[in-house]
């Protein structure tokens, strides 16, 4: 019997892919018949689960779709060109014949696909954090580093405010000076007494955000707070760690009535960042930008390398001694995690 051949880890990765792509082919049966289509028009998607999309058309009509197998991947946010189904009976008629370039990308990375998408041609991305069970800045950190590395502005929203007493908001947000003397947007929310929910509707206003965060956060309750309609399933806290449980599972677009829209995903819960190489990630420290380069070696580490200029910073105050910390914590954290496929 002959041996099997021993594939290396590429070989075995395309044999996944393919297999899933087999999976994914619709049945000869299922797929729409020409005749069973009307005419190839622009629309959005707002709903993206399993195998298919739901697709608004330009008069606000949705369509639920199939995708052509020719496309990479649809994700809430695309603009896309389809065929809606002449036969409105049928719980998914159209099909989606291709995806427009798109103007931004949220990503993640995937253990064996690379890089995934997220959500699609978005303005901002909403950093949702809360004070319970604790405030973590390396997480708003990681957070800030992907929005960076994309080139979408991010926001940081601090949820549940009203469970702080005086002294600790002080304390709170002295901490989170450090983000908006760098020149990031802070807003304090609370779903309970509606503290800076129309502070950030106008926030949103007029753009495409997507909110990003742990679970348990608040991400839903602030979709209900400012879009009552939405009527977004809101979880419940796990008394052990104060953390969710994940209770949104599929990504939609919602509309504001004032124009805006807005992303809840349950996709972005988690940004893993060891995707990037070291450069983008020093880079997504925007604060670090601008003594890049000037360090004395060129393959300085920013760490007790003699004539770095970050840590020159750091000593004279101009960059935080908080975000240098988290820089380096998220450095060592990235080797550890980062599958042995893409080191
Ligand atoms: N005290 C307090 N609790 C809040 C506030 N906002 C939300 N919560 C509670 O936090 C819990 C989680 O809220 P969700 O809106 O489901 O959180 P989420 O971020 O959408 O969670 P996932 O969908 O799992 O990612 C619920 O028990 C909410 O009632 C707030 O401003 N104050
Ligand atoms: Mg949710
Ligand atoms: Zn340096």
């Amino acid at each position: 019997m002959a041996k099997k051949p021993k594939l290396t880890h590429r070989q075995k990765r395309q044999v996944s892919v393919n297999r899933s792509k087999r999976l994914s082919e619709p049945s000869k049966k299922s797929e729409l018949e020409d005749s069973q289509l009307g005419e190839q028009q622009t629309g959005r998607v707002i709903g993206r689960f399993g195998k298919h999309a739901d697709v608004e058309d330009a008069t606000g009509l949705i369509h639920r779709c199939h995708m052509r197998r020719t496309i990479e991947s649809v994700v809430c946010g695309d603009e896309v060109l389809f065929r809606p189904g002449k036969d409105q009976t049928l719980t998914i008629s159209g099909i989606i014949e291709a995806v427009q370039d798109r103007k931004s990308v949220l990503t993640r990375p995937d253990f064996y696909d690379g890089v995934k998408p997220i959500a699609a041609n978005i303005d901002q991305i909403i950093i949702v954090s809360s004070v319970l069970p604790t405030l973590s800045l390396n997480i708003i950190d990681r957070y800030l580093v992907a929005s960076e590395d994309v080139e979408i502005t991010p926001v940081i929203l601090l949820n549940k405010v009203e469970l702080l007493n005086e002294e600790q908001r002080a304390e709170v947000e002295e901490q989170l000076n450090i983000y908006r003397d760098i020149g990031y947007q802070i807003v304090y929310t609370s779903c309970k007494t509606k503290t800076g929910i129309e502070q950030l509707a106008s926030c949103l206003k007029d753009k495409v955000s997507v909110f990003v965060g742990q679970s348990g956060v608040g991400k839903s309750s602030l979709v209900n707070a400012l879009l009552p309609e939405a009527d977004e399933i809101i979880g419940d806290i796990s008394d052990n760690s104060g953390l969710g449980q994940h209770t949104t599972t599929t990504a939609k677009l919602l509309h504001f009535p004032a124009g805006g829209d807005l992303i809840d995903s349950p996709g972005v819960r988690e940004f893993a960042l060891w995707h990037l190489p070291t450069e983008r990630l020093t880079n997504g420290f925007k604060e670090f930008r601008e003594y890049l380069g000037g360090c004395k070696f060129r393959d300085c580490k920013h760490g007790d390398d003699p004539g770095c200029l970050i840590k020159k910073a750091v000593k004279e105050g101009e960059i935080s001694q908080q975000r240098y910390q988290s820089y380096h914590k998220i450095l060592a954290n990235m080797d550890e995690v980062r599958p042995s496929h893409a080191k």
